[in-house]
């Protein structure tokens, strides 16, 4: 089953410890291998290694640490 690659924009961040938290939040989902929060871009970039994670499931784990997040298309 292969990696794939979740790309979000993220709401509210405004400095290091916000990528850290934001970061956090997404390595706590299980399946998630890697996380790059882009803190210019307000975005982030998460490798899944379960094919069965669901964009909506890193949203809601963005969500739940305080940010806003929405799928780019
Ligand atoms: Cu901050």
């Amino acid at each position: 089953m292969a990696d794939h690659i979740v790309r979000l924009k993220i709401t509210g961040m405004t400095c290091g410890g916000c990528v850290k938290a934001v970061e956090n939040a997404l390595m706590a989902v299980d399946g998630v291998d890697q996380v790059l929060v882009d803190l210019q871009e307000a975005s982030a970039e998460i490798i899944v290694s379960d094919e069965n994670i669901t964009p909506e499931q890193l949203v809601m784990a963005v969500k739940l640490a305080g940010y806003d997040a929405q799928m780019i298309a």
